[in-house]
């Protein structure tokens, strides 16, 4: 299997399984650990565990604070992402919020500007409300990261590439600055990229985080967030969030997401293959004004992307010559793309981030980072590329055709 970027990063950390998708297959799969000797994981819906005598238990007692689909799981993702530990919990915004849980009144963070609108929301209109301080800096300058630190900042939130508009951050450049804080954490929202094409904890943040709903899943058919941590000691004070706070997800949601990560290889090289035929046929489009995505090198952090990542995945932004009446036609011509939120699943999916997933992004900061009336996410799935290609071409042309 070949990589469009490859930045020679060795695969050391998943030991002993040599290889990505051997991981998948058995890390934390092992039989042994059960007494049938059950191949596949089974499904452990009991919230409760008996115990041996009060106190004295199998390391399971409430499915709160731990289930064993749960932990087949979590081992499979750390091992996956290169990370020590892994904690699943109901949504990547539960694990955002489990992060964000950490600081205390007065802590200050920094932030991609471009975040997903939710996360966006999150900061600006709940966890500023509990004296927390919030900056939103454009990380493709690394100078503006510097100049944001200041003494109480405790957390800088890095989403790259960012959603929608694809910017791509330079991830050791700001664990370089990170690291020369006390008590600062570099958050890297890996989202985008999945396990499989980039591994922050390997580039220098100390925790990783995935809304699992995407590509880690794969089917669009659980909502899940996933933190990786190397350190013990953030393990634990995270651990204990989950546990005191309780946005943990199901032991089904669990086996789904075990059972997505198995084909997550396949998938991600399908997705990427699929995106650059996409993104390169969108650019020569008369109808299309410009097209981001991190694999070509049109792309202004392309280099980055390639010393930090072994690929591209699906996600493709660009901006049409139309107007909002047009976009709007575009979208509803689609046969075979989706109108719909969300991405990474296998099937194809367009949407409209000034009225859908962004909406909630202040209108004059939508302004300033394009996201405006002629500006198309795709998640391109893993169907034919020809259909997707002619499905796009035919909305275009009747984008335009069908304005009066
Ligand atoms: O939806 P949830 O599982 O809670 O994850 C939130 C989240 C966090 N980070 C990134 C980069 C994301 O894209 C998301 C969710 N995004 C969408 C639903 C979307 O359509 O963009």
């Amino acid at each position: 299997m070949t990589n469009q970027l490859n930045n020679g990063l060795s695969n050391l950390w998943l030991e002993p399984f040599k290889g990505f998708s051997t991981a998948a297959t058995h890390a934390g799969q092992e039989p042994e650990q059960w007494n049938s000797r059950m191949v596949v994981p089974a499904v452990t819906p009991s919230t409760t565990f008996k115990q041996f005598s009060p106190g004295e238990h199998t390391g399971y007692e409430y499915s709160r604070s731990g289930n064993p689909t749960r932990t087949c799981l979590e081992k499979c993702v750390a091992a996956l992402e290169g990370g020590k530990h892994a904690l699943a919990f109901s949504s990547g915004l539960a694990a955002t919020q489990i992060v964000i849980n950490l600081l205390k009144s007065g802590d200050h963070v920094i932030t991609t500007d471009d975040v997903y609108g939710g996360t966006n929301r999150y900061f600006q209109k709940i966890a500023s409300k509990f004296g927390l301080e919030f900056s939103f800096v454009d990380f493709t300058n690394i100078e503006n990261v510097k100049n944001a630190m200041k003494p109480n900042t405790k957390i800088v939130w890095c989403e790259t590439p960012t959603n929608p508009t694809m910017k791509v951050t330079d991830i050791r450049k700001v664990a370089e600055i990170t690291k020369q804080q006390n008590d600062c954490l570099l958050v890297v929202d890996n989202t985008f990229m999945s396990s499989y094409f980039q591994r922050p904890l390997s580039l220098g943040a100390d925790i990783s985080m995935h809304s699992a709903t995407k590509y880690m899943n794969g089917h669009s058919d659980v909502v899940m967030g996933l933190l990786i941590v190397n350190d013990d000691a953030l393990r634990d004070r995270l651990y204990f969030l989950q546990y005191a706070t309780g946005p943990t997800p199901s032991a089904f949601d669990c086996y789904l997401v075990n059972r997505g990560l198995k084909t997550l290889a396949l998938r991600m090289e399908k997705h990427q293959e699929n995106a650059i035929a996409i993104a390169k046929y969108l650019e020569k489009h008369p109808l299309v004004e410009k097209v981001k995505y991190p694999g070509l090198p049109s792309h202004p952090q392309h280099e980055i992307m390639k010393k930090q990542a072994t690929g591209c995945s699906g996600m493709v932004s660009f901006w049409m010559k139309t107007d909002l009446e047009q976009s709007k036609n575009f979208f509803k011509n689609l046969k075979i793309f989706i109108l719909a939120e969300s991405l990474g699943g296998y099937e194809s999916l367009a949407e409209h981030p000034a009225i859908m997933t962004h909406a909630s992004v202040p209108p004059e900061q939508r302004k300033l980072l394009g996201i405006g009336d002629n500006f198309v996410r795709l998640s391109v799935g893993i169907e034919d590329v020809e259909d997707l290609q002619a499905d796009l071409d035919q909305a275009l042309k009747a984008a335009v055709a069908g304005y009066k």
